[in-house]
Order: structure tokens, then sequence, then C-alpha cells
């Protein structure tokens, strides 16, 4: 009988071995209330976004694994059943730190063409700081190229110090653009190297993550796709900070990626109480960063409160998808204004004969040609229209 028991259980753990593929996971380790009562339910990983929250053995001896609770660990391991759980069985565990402990600074940052105060090259750039920063000089190591980009931006800073012969100077860790006159209050979603959620809002999972492209600093919005048979739609919103008002024009960029091929990941500008009206919007599919931007007018004609919404896509059945959004910046850039019919920045007789081409229905007519040469906001261009206006132009 015995015999038997072991044949059986050799053919089990094979046919195991040939179905299991190494797991690496990471997340917080915490002491499990034992739901099965067997060695696999001791402990369960709280998981960093994207892994899953699993239990966690390690079968020799699970009591090795106490020194890791509340710890943030990455772990590789394969799957085992015990009694009535399942688990990772670990192979490696190690501890590992959020990020690195950075010297962070803030301000102008600008290329130092004056003599070298230091004889060592390590005062390439220097920051002129914001209130509540120290002064630092930036080296690039003799590649300039890396930071010219970002010559004369307002940034945050954030690196390692070195020691050159004469100097202390920072070392590129990261670049967080900061725009003075972006009407998101937090289109990076960290500030001074910590993530930060603040302003947005989801319906399905999102989280900050240490993932972002150049000159969006350290973190980035990691954000679900919706699923068709999940959690949909993967959206994240914010409230632009100011009222836009008719014929504001404004001006969107980021940046975005997905990790699956052929889900989409849009940045979409929308009222705050119509989000299926896309003023307009930009998308990417790449698995790598990829920057988009895109200009529109608003063509309303009332004030409106606009958002910014993040869409990670959608996928079906058991796939799952994220997509990453960062450096999310709206600015107004301009004005367009009623009555300006053919665009050139005043009123005057000439867009007068647009609007009569329009009404003889001699050329077709633009979504901002009706929009400018509505003047009596009745959704049409007429005679009344042009009537008011020359009203303004002889009032002028
Ligand atoms: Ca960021
Ligand atoms: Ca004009
Ligand atoms: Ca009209």
């Amino acid at each position: 009988m015995k015999k038997v028991t072991l044949i059986v259980v050799s053919i089990i753990s094979i046919s195991a071995l040939l179905s299991q593929d190494r797991i690496t996971t990471r997340g917080i380790l915490h002491t499990a209330a034992s739901v099965c009562m067997d060695a696999c339910s001791m402990f369960y990983l709280e998981p960093d976004p994207g892994y899953n929250s699993d239990f966690i053995t390690y079968l020799p001896d699970p009591w090795i694994l106490m020194e890791y609770v509340d710890e943030h660990v990455e772990i590789t391991g394969e799957d085992v059943w015990c009694a009535e759980c399942g688990a990772i069985n670990v192979q490696t565990i190690e501890i590992i730190g959020d990020l690195p402990e950075f010297t962070i600074t803030s301000g102008i940052l600008y290329e130092n063409t004056e003599n070298s105060f230091c004889m060592d090259g390590c005062d390439e750039f220097g920051i002129d700081p914001d209130d509540g920063f120290d002064f630092q000089w930036i080296t690039t190591l003799s590649e300039p190229e890396i930071l010219l980009p970002f010559d004369g931006q307002h940034i945050e800073f954030i690196g390692d110090e070195i020691t050159c012969v004469e100097c202390t100077a920072l070392i590129l860790g990261f670049i967080n653009v900061l725009t003075d006159d972006n009407l998101l209050i937090n289109g990076s979603f960290e500030s001074q190297a910590e993530p930060l959620i603040t302003g947005w809002n989801y319906t399905c999972s999102g989280d900050t993550e240490t993932d972002a492209p150049m000159g969006g600093g350290a973190w980035s919005l990691m954000l679900e796709s919706g699923n068709t048979q999940g959690c949909f739609p993967g959206i994240a919103t914010s409230v632009l900070s100011v009222t836009s008002g008719p014929g504001d024009i404004l001006q969107v960029s980021g940046w975005a990626h997905q990790t699956y091929n052929y889900v989409g990941a849009w940045i979409k500008l929308t009222p705050v109480d119509s989000p299926e009206t896309i003023i307009g919007e930009g998308n990417s599919h790449y698995l790598d960063w990829t920057s988009i931007t895109f200009t529109d007018t608003l063509l309303v004609n009332e004030n409106t409160n606009l958002q910014i919404l993040l869409d990670a896509g959608m996928t079906g059945g058991s796939s799952v998808s994220w997509a990453y959004f960062d450096q999310i910046v709206v600015q107004k850039i301009g004005q367009m204004s009623k009555g300006d019919v053919n665009a050139d920045n005043s009123s005057d007789v000439l867009d007068i004969v647009i609007m009569v081409s329009i009404i003889l229905s001699i050329s077709d007519t633009t979504p901002y040609q009706l929009w400018a040469g509505d003047m009596n906001l009745d959704e049409i261009i007429d005679v009344l229209d042009v009537v008011q206006m020359v009203n303004v132009i002889v009032g002028q």
C-alpha cells in the first residue's frame, strides 16, 4: 500500500513540474489568518500594482518567512498546492526599497556657459532654486545633450549627490517638468519624487507606479483597462482647475503607453457633465512611452467645466491590460472671438462677406465658422447675425 502511494505522489510531482512556470511577484508580505489549516496559508502578499495577491509559503520551513513580514519584497517561486490552499513556494526572496534615497531640488535649469568654477567639469548645469530649495550644480558627466532639452525650464530635479574633485553636484535621476500654467493640478502623479494621486478619480483599478517618460519624473499612473466581463470602463478623470470659456483654445499634451498590443490608451478632453462629448482626443497603442498632443477651440456659447479623461481601453474575457499615463498638461494657448469668422483676430467686413456666402450657400460651413458667425446664439447663420455683426463693427 505504501509503495502504491509513493508511485502516485511521484506521478503528481512530475506532472506538476511540467506545468509549472517560475513566477516573479512583488509586494508587502503579511501573516495570514489560517483559512486552510495548512502550510500554504500562513503568509500572503499584498501585491504591488500589476501583481496578484497570493498566499506565500516556503515548504521546507515556512517560519523562515517571519523575518520578511511587513517588508516590501520581490519573490520568485512556483505554484504549489497544500492540503486545502494553493500558494507560491518561495525559491528566492529579497527585500527591495521603493526608490533609492535622492536629493531633490526645484527651480529653473540653466546651462553654465560661464567659466567653470570647479575645474572638474561638475558644473555643466545649475539650478536657480525655488524658495525653500538650495542651489545645486548639476553634472551630466560630459553628456549635456541629455539635459539641454530642459534648459530654461522649471523642473523638479531628483538626483544622486556626487563629489567631484572640487565641487559637489547632482547627477541625473529624474526630471519632472513643472508646467506653471497647467490647468491640471496633478498631471505628473507625483510631487518631489513621492507618488501623488490627488485630483484623480477612477472607475476600476489604478495606482501610481515607478515608470515615467523622460521629463515625467519618477512616477506615473497605472490604470487597468476595462474588461467586458469585469469592471469597465477603465477610466480616470480630473477636473480642470479653472472654468473654460467660449472660444478658448486649449492644448492638451501627455504621455501614454499600453502593456498589451492592440489595446489603446486615450487622453480625452470632455465636459464634466457630458463625458461622452469628446472635445479633443489622442491615443497610443504602443508598448513604449508615446507623446500625445492635440489642440482644440472650445465651440460653445457658455462657460463650461472641462475634465481630462484617461481611458485605458477595453479587453475581454480573462485578458488583463494596463495603460500608463504621465505628464498630462492642459494649457490655454489662445482665444477666438464671436464674429471673427475667418479667424484673423479681428471682426470686420471680411467676416461679413463670408457670412453672406454661407447664407447664400455658396460655401460650406465649418464647425468653427458656424460658431463664430452665429452672433445671436440660435445655432444657424442668417441675416439676423449679419445685422448684429454690422452693429458690432459700427460700434467699434
Ligand atoms: Ca510623473
Ligand atoms: Ca476676422
Ligand atoms: Ca444665428
